[in-house]
């Protein structure tokens, strides 16, 4: 863990993302792997279905997101809550933070599917739209498994028009994303214990696992601004009508 300088506040607050080498060790790696693996085995089996996504519900080893592991487990809440992210959050955002969520993220070989382009706050629906996402590399990534890509600078343009995607787990995604947005990204490659971090209104995309085995796990932690206020209708909302359409769909 290191604390963070101050070229890397500004280049979160102008290019609307950072990326921390080594911000875990390889030992808190793999005790994060180890509890992640604990939470499978022991814990997704007592939680209702929209908690974990399989990219084929009959295979297990097709995981690929588990929501909001920090209200289902004590080892989680400690993480969110804890000197390891809360207070990284806060210098990043300026301000007081609220934990909202963590959640894991794989793409499973060969099956793991692209990640839409999209802007986190879309799905938040805060006012001002102030949070940020830590994602956590717990294996390395590159192009070929499905590295994350950000637009610089994008969190500072506005909110983009989304709609529908297909994509489980990413249901919205940017709809007219084009060839100069792809021109502008960024792909941010990782290493196990690399923190990258983004703002909520920061544009990005990952592509598919293309790897024949190897997998692309990932922690996302995410925090909003204490300030920033919930359209609490709207978003319970659209889980309602995500619940039902994964379901209607088999998906969950
Ligand atoms: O893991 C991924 O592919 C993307 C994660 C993401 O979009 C996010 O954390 O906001």
């Amino acid at each position: 863990m290191s604390a963070i300088t101050s070229e890397q506040l500004t280049h979160f607050q102008q290019q609307g993302y950072v990326v921390l080498r080594k911000y875990l060790s390889t030992a808190e790696v793999r005790e994060m792997l180890n509890e992640v693996q604990r939470f499978i085995d022991d814990v997704i089996p007592g939680l209702d279905p929209e908690e974990a996504f399989y990219e084929d519900k009959s295979r297990p080893e097709t995981l690929k997101q588990i929501h909001r592991m920090c209200e289902h487990d004590r080892f989680f809440a400690e993480q969110m809550l804890g000197p390891r992210f809360l207070p990284l959050a806060r210098t990043l955002l300026q301000t007081e933070v609220v934990v909202k969520n963590m959640q894991y993220f794989n793409k499973p070989p060969v099956i793991g599917k692209p990640t839409p382009p999209h802007q986190d706050g879309f799905y938040f629906m805060l006012d001002p739209n102030e949070a940020l996402t830590m994602w956590l590399a717990l294996e390395h990534v590159d192009e070929e498994n499905g590295c994350v890509r950000y637009i610089p600078g994008s969190h500072l343009a506005g909110m983009r028009t989304h709609g529908k995607s297909g994509t489980l787990g990413f249901s919205q995604g940017i709809q007219d994303y084009c060839d100069e947005d792809i021109e502008t990204e960024k792909a941010i490659y990782a290493a196990p214990g690399d923190l990258i971090i983004h703002h909520s209104m920061t544009i990005h995309r990952a592509g598919g696992n293309r790897s024949g085995i190897r997998n692309r796990r990932a922690m996302g932690m995410v925090y909003y601004s204490a300030a920033a206020r919930i359209a609490a209708d709207k978003v319970a909302a659209y889980q309602q009508s995500l619940v039902e359409e994964l379901t209607a769909d088999g998906k969950i």
